[in-house]
């Protein structure tokens, strides 16, 4: 390996008693074990709820429960039987709560009631319903321009709710349509449609059973995607090799004690999932992969040589692609020196995965956070799909290209319409349904948003779920922001610091979690509809009682503010709230692949939206698979951490305890930190010098130089198996280091995974 051992503290495989153990604690905790309890049997089960964790697939039999202990913790959360009703919000100024911790905050519980901001008592009243849409309506209309208002969507809403949000926003006057996925797989997306034509991994979970290569970058699945584990465990044991490439050594990647397998579990034996762990420098992989491509190329040459067949797959590459050129001129152009310095590997480990991907017939590529969150993360995917490309690993059983998706409808929210830059024919379709005019001009994503809020431009936000505060950058400068506006609104399950920071008119709307009976006025019950990762479509309906009378669905909620904002408009809202086969009828009619869509869903395992990628129809401008010529990075933020005194890498990650801005506990099991978060990675090298230099406990200092003043204070320093000069440490408390002004080229999306930053001796100690 590329660096030598660290020396945490750290717990044995992945999964396995461990696991079970903390299931446990988590469905004791929530304080509804047996509603808990009942509604795992149903999580991703064909007849239940969608679990509202990861993205991941779900096995075409999936008669018998997968268990996922983040899935516990995720329905557990949900199905907690605390709650934070108006009597809390009487006791609590909000000046006060802006004080508790994010865990603090949540370990409340569920919300129950509509809720309004009173600014002279400086707390949340309850407030009706019917109040609350009228002011809502009312001050959206109050605006002097449908752009001023932003429309925010985390991944949790369903197909039906994103679909009327966009409507709704639309119907108004907007594409203003920040989307968690701006922070999250944005520049996939982005790399992907240029690519390959469509802006999703074209793999099922079934070529997880053929590929006889997977490399997984990039990504912590023993923590994010639980199920995946089991995939590549799977394919471990048939003998595929799995190559990794993380700075960090994730625990989950080595080994994996399979919670469901009754030995393994007794004789506490576990598998090794990865066959090649390589340590990458931070955001090195994309020299990584232009080295594999050298020594491709370079190989291919030398078998041209000799009278040997070709080693690539010369019928794909001339019928399918366009680039090949340019791209091997590119490749022949990145020296060596370059590839070896910013990815941190020996030219003996880019050997040994050239020689994997070289041998193998069926190759799949994962990827996450550890690729998208940098500058340079869609030329990165580029050169991933590239190499792709050269052996033709796309569109054939086995092979293909898999960025692993976060929330668990994120992608199903884009398919619906959830994009500020609209397709022409998006628009089209929608205007011809339902015979209005839809705003043309692009949008706002994230940052554009925040900008706008900041600069006073835009005056009002509506935040369909998530925690816009704390999952986005500069968090002052996102208070302020929000803070600023006219109208704030927040539909959401729990409390979070998003909602401590209202405008002057803020509203608190709770709504229904996905593991809930959602049964509308006239009293039927609903389903809705999610998409996971490998684009299939299916059902998902609540089983456990509401938390509250009160609460509404997305859904209701949605149609609620569009009725009062828009009147009697040529959209029947109600009639949508009233029965959500309208709305799929609706998306039938206006977004491609949901012909049947109503019948189709209610199919044990749903359906698979059509793939054209997956199938080598390229729906790019060339009607190819497009290569890409990107030079390497001028700069890495490693290399030029390392040219500046003291300086290091900083990627902020998710603890094993923890959903995003959601802290489910302390523990960080797999990494072996107990009970605290407050904590920073680091090799023991650069440990034991920072320690010499400052001490255990250190603050750490952002070194962007835009005029803001970053610091994150008092962090206790803990040595891990990573490269030197990196450091890494848990997201959302970190995100007060991440720059508003450092982005993904192309992406917009912010460098959550290469901040620089100094250490100093802590201000408070
Ligand atoms: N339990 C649980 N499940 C979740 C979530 C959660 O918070 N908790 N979040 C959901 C969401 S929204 C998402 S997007 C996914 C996130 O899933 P992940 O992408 O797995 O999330 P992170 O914890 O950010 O982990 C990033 C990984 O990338 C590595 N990494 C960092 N920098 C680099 C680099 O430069 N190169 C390489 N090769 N690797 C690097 C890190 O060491 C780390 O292992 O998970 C989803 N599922
Ligand atoms: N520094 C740093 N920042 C990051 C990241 C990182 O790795 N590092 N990751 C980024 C990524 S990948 C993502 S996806 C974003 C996540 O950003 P968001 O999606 O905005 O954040 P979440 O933490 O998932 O949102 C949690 C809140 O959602 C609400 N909620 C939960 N379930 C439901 C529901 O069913 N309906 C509704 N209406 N509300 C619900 C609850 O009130 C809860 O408090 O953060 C990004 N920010
Ligand atoms: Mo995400």
């Amino acid at each position: 390996m590329a660096q030598s051992e660290g020396s945490s503290k750290r717990s044995s495989a992945a999964g396995g008693w461990g696991a079970l153990k903390s299931c446990g604690k988590h469905l004791l905790g929530s304080r509804a074990p047996l509603t808990g309890a009942r509604a795992l049997l149903k999580a991703n089960q064909p007849d239940g709820f969608d679990c509202p964790g990861c993205a991941w697939g779900d096995p075409e039999h999936g008669s018998s429960f997968e268990f996922c202990e983040n899935g516990v913790k995720a329905v557990s959360w949900e199905a907690t039987d605390k709650r934070t009703k108006p009597s809390f919000f009487a006791k609590h100024t909000l000046t006060e709560l802006r004080d508790w911790s994010d865990y603090a905050l949540e370990g409340q519980g569920r919300l129950t009631h509509p809720m309004r901001y009173d600014a002279a008592s400086d707390r949340y009243l309850p407030v009706s319903w019917d109040a609350a849409f009228a002011e809502i309506g009312a001050t959206l209309r109050g605006l002097d321009h449908p752009d001023q208002a932003e429309f925010y969507t985390s991944g949790r809403a369903s197909n039906e709710a994103a679909y009327l949000y966009q409507l709704f926003a639309r119907a108004y006057g907007t594409n203003n349509f920040p989307d968690c996925s701006n922070m999250c797989h944005e520049a996939s997306g982005v790399a992907l449609i240029d690519a390959i034509g469509i802006g999703k991994g074209t793999v099922l979970l079934e070529d997880f059973e053929k590929a006889d290569a997977i490399f997984c970058v990039g990504q912590n699945p023993g923590t994010n995607h639980p199920r995946m584990l089991g995939d590549l465990r799977r394919a471990a044991e048939r003998g595929a090799q799995v190559v990794v490439l993380n700075p960090v050594r994730e625990r989950g990647l080595e080994r994996f004690a399979d919670p469901q397998n009754t030995v393994e579990m007794l004789r506490g034996s576990s598998r090794p999932i990865a066959s090649h762990y390589l340590q990458p420098r931070s955001g090195g992989d994309m020299a990584a992969f232009r080295g594999i491509a050298k020594i491709v190329f370079a190989r291919d040459a030398e078998a041209l040589a000799a009278g040997r067949p070709s080693l690539l797959d010369q019928a794909f590459l001339e019928h399918h692609t366009a680039g090949l050129d340019a791209y091997r001129s590119a490749v022949e152009a990145t020296s060596w020196d370059a590839i070896l310095d910013q990815s941190g590997l020996t030219m003996d480990e880019i050997a040994a995965m050239a020689d994997v991907y070289l041998g193998a017939q069926r190759v799949i590529a994962t990827w996450a956070m550890g690729v998208t969150q940098h500058r340079h993360s869609v030329a990165t995917i580029r050169e991933i799909a590239n190499l792709l490309f050269l052996r033709g690993h796309i569109g054939r059983p086995g092979a293909g290209l898999c960025p692993v998706r976060g929330h668990s409808n994120v992608q199903g929210d884009r398919t619906v319409g959830i994009n500020e830059r609209p397709s022409a024919s998006l628009l089209d379709a929608l205007e011809q349904h339902f015979g209005l005019a839809m705003p043309r001009r692009h949008g706002h994503n994230v940052l554009a948003a925040i900008r706008a809020m900041r600069d006073g431009t835009s005056k009002a936000f509506i935040g369909l779920g998530g925690n816009f505060l704390r999952a986005t950058p500069d968090t002052p400068v996102v208070a302020q922001a929000l803070a600023s506006c006219r109208l704030t609104v927040h539909i959401a399950t729990k409390l979070n610091h998003a909602h401590l920071v209202p405008g002057a008119v803020g509203y608190l709307l709770p709504c229904l979690g996905r593991t809930e009976i959602d049964r509308t006025e006239e009293g039927k019950i609903q389903i809705v509809t999610v998409e996971d990762s490998m684009s299939m479509v299916h059902g998902s309906g609540g089983i456990n009682k509401p938390a509250s009378k009160e609460l509404r669905s997305e859904i209701a909620i949605i149609a609620g503010m569009a009725q009062a904002t828009l009147g009697a408009s040529a959209i029947d809202w109600a009639g949508f709230a009233a029965d959500y086969d309208r709305i799929r009828e609706a998306i039938a009619a206006t977004i491609p692949g949901f012909t049947g869509y109503n019948t189709r869903v209610r199919k044990p395992r749903g359906f698979m939206l059509r793939n054209l990628a997956a199938e080598r129809v390229f729906e790019t401008a060339t009607g190819r698979a497009n290569f890409s010529a990107d030079a390497l990075p001028a700069e890495t933020e490693h290399q030029a951490a390392r040219k500046a005194r003291d300086t290091f890498v900083l990627q902020t990650f998710r603890s094993h305890d923890q959903y995003n801005t959601t802290i489910y506990g302390m523990d960080d099991r797999y990494r072996g930190v107990y009970g605290e978060r407050r904590v920073l990675f680091a090799h023991p090298d650069d440990l034991a010098a920072i320690r010499d230099r400052l001490g255990e406990r250190v603050d750490i200092v952002g070194t962007h130089d835009d005029g803001i003043t970053r610091r994150a204070e008092n962090f206790r320093l803990v040595p891990f198996d990573m490269p030197r000069g990196s450091l890494a440490g848990y997201y959302p408390e970190l995100n007060v280091l991440v720059p508003l002004s450092t982005f993904g080229e192309k992406s917009d999306t912010p460098t959550s995974k290469s901040v620089l930053v100094t250490l100093q001796a802590p201000v408070a100690a």
